[in-house]
């Protein structure tokens, strides 16, 4: 599937439509989601045009995914949320795919963290 320019995320990076910042580099951005799912949760996303977690690990330049993993643990302790910085923890995840229901086709992690998340997966 190519990549489609028009998603909501895509844009999020021309600046179509407004985020909640809360860090950018030259490689990710990280804005608050819309609907949160815990006190604290964030989304960080590559600036380039992948769709997926699939997509990002087959097709980017080390160095993106490098500089992209390294943003979402900036974002973690900027947050503070980070145990190193005195946090509580955190839980980051892609969904990727169907079964995961992925709804945005720009590749995102997502950082949740403000209370106890519970436990790893909830039985369909
Ligand atoms: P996922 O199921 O992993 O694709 O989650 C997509 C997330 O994106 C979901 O938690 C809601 C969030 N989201 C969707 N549209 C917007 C938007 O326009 N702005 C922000 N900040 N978040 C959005």
């Amino acid at each position: 599937m190519a990549y489609d320019p028009e998603n909501i995320f895509a844009k999020i990076l021309r600046e179509e439509i407004p985020c909640d910042k809360v860090y950018e580099d030259g490689t990710a951005l990280a804005f608050r989601d819309i609907n949160p799912q815990s006190p604290v949760h964030v989304l960080v996303i590559p600036k380039g045009p992948y769709e997926s977690m699939d997509d990002f690990s087959e097709n980017a330049p080390d160095a993106e995914i490098a500089g992209f993993f390294r943003a979402v643990g900036t974002v973690a302790r900027q947050l503070g949320v980070a145990e190193a910085v005195g946090g509580d923890g955190y839980r980051f995840l892609a969904n990727t795919g169907r079964d995961a229901h992925q709804e945005v086709p720009h590749f995102h992690v997502h950082i949740f963290a403000g209370r106890d998340l519970g436990g790893m997966i909830r039985r369909a």
